[in-house]
């Protein structure tokens, strides 16, 4: 049996790795590391407390104590625990730093410590930066961060990957387009955009609604990682992409046309600051030297999305009653 570390599992990427895992890798146990912070929810793993093969430690990746009990013996890790939301990062880049750059420095530390096989560092393609209306980003593009969450990323991703270069740490970098699916928190713009409009509230669409992101189902990232921790060349960095583009105003008009609600609920709202325009990913290199393609069809997954949000209603409803009220009301009001 072989034991792999996926830290930040009780979010939305980490709590579909961790469901996949259990069902697709038998031979692998897994330890999942979380601090549980408002993105982290217990209940996204709550069936699978007492699998055999599964084991939750409440901790947080900045503190080496914490990383040294969930890490011993682990042949693999895979990190994933960050702060994830833009906004959240323009209102206060601080924990974005400690989480994302510090606790990310600990990790490897422990690594190299422990001997780890693998060392998979779950970065983005914010990386990149912005992309006019043409190309697509390549693992030679240059690294050019917007926001405070994207140069806190972008330090983590080459801090790890200093530490195959110095120590001999067999680390690898992923850099994957925006995930969508279930368990996604709603500050994220899909599952945002489908509660809102389940409930009849305005969808705030930021700027001209005309920017692009490359949409790929949160499954295919999570097949992705696992053909990485498999076969990827450590000191090696690989795109994962959906091959799907989409502009932000036709994401909403598709959400709208499943849930058969009315365009009225869109609402044009001021833009985000530094708010990339275009990210496309070139995943080439993956599928060439893995063999690795995204499977899901972005109409049957958004439609199988959609209806997720429709049959767990409790899941968002929770959340949406709780703190996250103050942060809509920050993020929002009078926008
Ligand atoms: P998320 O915000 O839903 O989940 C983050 C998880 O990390 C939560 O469970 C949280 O409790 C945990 N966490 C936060 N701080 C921690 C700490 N100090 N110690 C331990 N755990 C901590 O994020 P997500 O959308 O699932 O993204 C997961 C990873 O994938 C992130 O590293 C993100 O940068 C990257 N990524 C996300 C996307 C996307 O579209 N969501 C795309 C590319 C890359
Ligand atoms: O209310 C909104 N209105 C709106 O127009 C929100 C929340 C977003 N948007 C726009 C901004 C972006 O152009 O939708 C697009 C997607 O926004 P987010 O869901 O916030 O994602 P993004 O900023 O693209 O970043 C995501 O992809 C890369 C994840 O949050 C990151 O963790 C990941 O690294």
């Amino acid at each position: 049996m072989n034991r792999l570390l996926i830290t930040g599992g009780c979010g939305f990427i980490g709590a579909n790795f961790v469901r996949w895992s259990l069902a697709n890798q038998p031979d692998w146990e897994i330890v999942n590391l979380d601090a549980l912070t408002y993105a982290g929810n217990l209940a996204n793993l709550a069936d699978l407390a007492d699998h055999p093969r599964y084991r939750f430690v409440k901790g947080d990746i900045g503190n080496p104590r914490d990383v040294a009990a969930a890490m011993a013996d682990c042949d693999a890790v895979v990190h994933m625990a960050a702060e994830s939301h833009v906004d959240r990062s323009i209102e206060g880049p601080s924990v974005f730093v400690q989480t994302n750059v510090v606790g990310t420095q600990v990790l490897l530390d422990e690594a190299r410590r422990g001997g780890v096989g693998v060392f998979v560092m779950v970065s983005t393609d914010e990386v990149y930066g912005s992309l006019g209306a043409t190309g697509r980003f390549t693992e030679q593009s240059p690294l050019q961060p917007s926001s405070p969450y994207s140069a806190s990323k972008t330090a983590a991703d080459l801090l790890a990957l200093s530490y195959q270069t110095t120590y001999d740490l067999p680390v690898i970098v992923t850099r994957c387009s925006n995930n969508y699916g279930p368990y996604q928190f709603p500050e994220k713009l899909i599952p945002l955009f489908v509660t809102n409009a389940m409930t009849d509230q305005p969808l705030p669409l930021y700027g001209d609604g005309k920017n692009v992101r490359d949409w790929i189902h949160v499954e295919d990232h999570v097949r992705a990682l696992w053909r990485v921790v498999e076969d990827g060349r450590p000191g090696q960095v690989y795109n994962i992409g959906g091959n799907n583009e989409q502009a932000n105003i036709d994401i909403t008009r598709v959400i709208l046309r499943v849930l058969g609600k009315p365009e009225s609920l869109i609402q044009f709202v001021t833009d985000r600051p530094g708010h990339d325009r275009r990210y496309a990913i070139d995943a080439a290199k993956l599928s060439a030297e893995i063999g690795w393609q995204p499977q899901v069809k972005f109409d049957d997954g958004i439609a199988a999305t959609v209806a997720w949000y429709q049959q767990n209603r409790v899941w968002w409803e929770a959340i949406k009653s709780g703190e996250y009220r103050d942060y809509y009301e920050r993020m929002y009001a009078n926008r």
